[in-house]
């Protein structure tokens, strides 16, 4: 038998799990993993500026591919570092294994150089953590790892790596990925489901990303025409449902217009579908009165009565229970449906629909808004940050195919460029563009080197009004005119862009901004076009100043 160093031992089960891509900045403590890549091109390393922008990566890969995302980093500092991105994984509920390189085995409890108990420290914020202490259990300890980050509800796994292990030689043995097959529904459940869904006066289908993550979004466009119910997208999540669709009613998030509230507050039952009933997209854990019959289809245990009590919960995959629904799904006398559905969608296109307003001393965000979403191809991926501008692409952008979103539930500012990075290795073919704030782009402004050296192609709009906006926005709320910490000073974006290799546009109205992205799309390379837009415009909602 042919004998394997743990960090080789290591690469071999990536391989076994189609691991194609592997995020990372590099440390001595993972040396022997790293030389296991070495040995095995099929993976390709991705070597990063910051661990955060690594795990931002992974996570929009996993988003992207529909694959577990992977991450390394180095002990306690390099772990630390990627803390952020762990987190997003688990709010989003991504599919994340984070590897990290730990002390030498007899050197714990030490305080050895960059100690910390790894397991403990991530625990809260991961579904399993795990110290491999043996190379011959790094196949079971490792695929267990790929398995729990992507059974029920998905998430991320830290496992830590001692340093002296990776390098110990073991005998190989064969070792397989095990996948469990996705949950069905009981029969009774779909019946009773039905039961509930034919009987309403008002109904609302929710969905979340169990649509987005099982494929199931086809199914849904089938049962909300059978039955003729509205069907609005949870916070982030608004590819789980084409826009267009004449049974879209529109978002949940931050400024989630009053018509969907009030009939949503009306509603008496909703279907809620794969999602966890985040503090977003229950405005707060107000959405639902009591009197709703709730509906709740999840594929894990926990998820379901965390936020609301169901009338009646259903553990299982979306995809198969909406299969096993429409099955049985026959279409009623739905002139009431029909005239609710349509009038929520009519509602939904005047609030959404753009309008040409453009700008001469400024980039009016409106019309931005209008001239990308005529111009954007249908299926380009869009990713964002946390800010103030997001309310202008939650407002206006029609997400009409599916898996095109990429958005952070967990409201991290820096995401956008490096999960657009993620998402373009993942889908090479589509157009990938990020949008980010002047605040979150510079946090992990540097991973645009990233892109540049391994030539990936994204495109990053930077808008930029010199401030932390949306905490301006706050404090001029709740403490006006006592301004601290928002005001930022800026390079030029589209300068530096160039400094780091790539493409760099800096729009400064909005007739300009059209050739600026036809010329950023013709360069095909890393791309950023800046966006200088009005420090007074703090609201989607805002009356202009012209
Ligand atoms: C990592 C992280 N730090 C802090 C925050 C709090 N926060 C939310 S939005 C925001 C300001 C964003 O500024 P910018 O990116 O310039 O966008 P703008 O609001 O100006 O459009 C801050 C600091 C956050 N969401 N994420
Ligand atoms: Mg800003």
């Amino acid at each position: 038998m042919a004998k394997l160093s743990g960090g080789h031992w290591v690469v071999r089960v990536l391989e076994k799990e189609g691991v194609k891509k592997v995020f990372c900045v590099p440390g001595e403590s993972f040396l022997g993993v790293l030389d296991g890549l070495y040995a095995h091109p099929d993976i390709q390393l991705i070597s990063a500026r910051h661990e955060g922008g690594a795990a931002f990566m992974a996570e929009g890969y996993a988003k992207a591919s529909g694959d577990v995302g992977v991450c390394m980093a180095t002990r306690a500092v390099g772990a630390a570092n990627l803390a952020i991105g762990i987190h997003t994984a688990y709010q989003d509920s991504t599919p994340l294994v984070a590897l990290i390189g730990q002390v030498e085995r007899p050197f714990k409890g030490k305080e050895a150089f960059q100690e910390v108990d790894l397991a403990a420290f991530f625990s809260h914020v991961c579904k399993w953590t795990v110290e491999i202490d043996r190379t011959e259990r790094i196949p079971e300890l490792l695929h267990r790892a790929f398995h729990v980050a992507r059974s029920g509800r998905p998430g991320p796994v830290l496992v830590a790596l001692p340093h002296d292990m990776l390098e110990e030689e073991a005998e190989w043995r064969e070792s397989a990925p095990y996948r469990v097959s996705p949950i069905r529904p009981n029969r009774e459940s779909v019946e009773q489901a039905l039961e509930h869904l034919s009987t309403a006066e008002r109904p609302l289908i929710i969905a979340g990303g169990g649509v987005i993550r099982s494929r199931a979004t086809p199914l849904l466009v089938q049962l909300a025409e059978i039955l003729q119910v509205p069907v609005v997208t949870a916070f982030r999540r608004f590819d789980a449902f084409p826009n267009h669709h004449p049974c879209y009613a529109g978002w949940l998030g931050f400024g989630t217009p009053r018509y969907l509230l009030d009939y949503i507050k009306n509603a008496d039952v909703v279907i809620a579908l794969g999602t966890r009933f985040s503090q977003v997209t229950t405005q707060d854990y107000q959405l639902l009165p009591s009197e709703t019959r709730l509906i709740h289809v999840d594929s894990s245990l926990d998820v379901i009565g965390k936020v609301y009590p169901p009338a009646l919960p259903i553990v299982a995959d979306v995809r198969e229970f909406l299969t096993d629904l429409i099955k049985h799904a026959y279409p009623l006398e739905t002139s009431n449906r029909q005239r609710i559905v349509s009038e929520l969608h009519a509602k939904y296109l005047d609030f959404s629909g753009t309008k040409p307003d453009y700008a001469d001393a400024y980039v009016d965000l409106d019309g931005l808004m209008h001239d990308l979403v005529r111009r954007l191809p249908k299926d380009a991926m869009i990713t964002n940050d946390a800010g103030n501008f997001f309310g202008w692409l939650c407002r206006y952008y029609r997400f009409e195919k599916e898996h095109t979103y990429i958005g952070p539930t967990s409201g991290a500012m820096g995401y956008g460029m490096p999960a657009a990075i993620g998402a373009k290795l993942a889908q090479p073919d589509k157009l990938v563009v990020s949008f980010s704030g002047d605040g979150g782009f510079m946090m992990t402004v540097q991973e645009f080197e990233t892109a540049v050296r391994y030539q990936i192609p994204i495109l990053s709009i930077v808008v930029n009004n010199n401030l932390y906006g949306t905490i301006r926005a706050h404090q001029e709320k709740h403490f006006p005119n006592r301004v601290i910490g928002t005001e930022l000073t800026n390079p030029d974006f589209a300068e530096l862009a160039k400094l780091l290799g790539g493409h760099g546009e800096r729009v400064r109205r909005n007739a300009d901004f059209l050739p600026a992205l036809e010329r950023a799309l013709a360069a095909n390379r890393p791309s950023v076009i800046e966006v200088l837009t009005n420090p007074d415009i703090l609201s989607v909602n805002h009356p202009k100043i012209r």
